[in-house]
């Protein structure tokens, strides 16, 4: 199996900076293929990515869309590197929280936070500043302070990094106490570094 993977992506603050970090993590060998907005809805891409938007990847000569699917997929090419946790209680915890982070918090709170840039309409920022505020506040404090979502280090921790990035930058979180330790502990990363992954924070 190479450890050669295909990235496309619009910039490194994008959904792919979730499968740039994990590929890094696991020492793959990264190709940028960098796409202007716009192009993510006309061929050539279309034709990899039929839902028109980033990331897709290319591994093992297969092509691949959904970036915490492709964080996994590499992870389960290698089991070794305990990417995803092994035993419950941790698996249990570590499912919980791609669910949590990829579907109840993760387009809320991009749009959120493209609103408020004035990349796409207020409103969504207004019809989600409600639900999501509490729910993020909820998900920031369940972080550890000294350790990991499941034990370890693994992908539920780069997914909730994602979330938790934005929810800083949007103003909806605070960088302080619990939340910043935590931070702090993945930014050191050097998996993380190389994907700049919290360039901007
Ligand atoms: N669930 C998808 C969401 C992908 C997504 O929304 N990507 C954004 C960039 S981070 C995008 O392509 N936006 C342009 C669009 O939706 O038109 C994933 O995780 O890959």
């Amino acid at each position: 199996m190479s450890r050669h993977i295909r990235i496309w992506s619009f910039a490194d603050v994008d959904r792919s900076g979730k499968v740039r970090w994990t590929a890094n993590e696991l020492g793959y060998e990264i190709e940028e293929a960098r796409i202007k907005p716009g192009e993510h809805t006309a061929e050539p891409y279309q034709a990899l990515n039929p839902y028109q938007q980033v990331p897709t990847a290319e591994l093992d000569g297969q092509t691949l869309i959904e970036s915490t699917a492709i964080c996994l997929a590499l992870a389960e090419r290698h089991p070794e590197a305990g990417l995803i946790p092994a035993g419950q209680p941790a698996r249990d915890r570590f499912w919980q929280t791609i669910s949590l982070a990829g579907t109840t918090l993760e387009t809320p709170v991009v749009l959120y936070y493209l609103a408020k840039l004035g990349f796409v309409e207020p409103a969504w920022a207004e019809l989600w500043a409600g639900p999501l505020q509490p729910r993020l506040t909820t998900f920031a404090a369940s972080v550890s302070r000294d350790g990991y979502i499941g034990g370890e280090f693994s992908i539920a921790d780069i997914c909730a990094a994602y979330v938790l990035r934005i929810g800083v930058q949007a103003d909806l979180l605070s960088l302080e106490g619990k939340l910043e330790a935590y931070l702090r502990r993945l930014m050191e990363r050097p998996a993380a570094q190389a994907a700049r992954f919290f360039e901007g924070l």
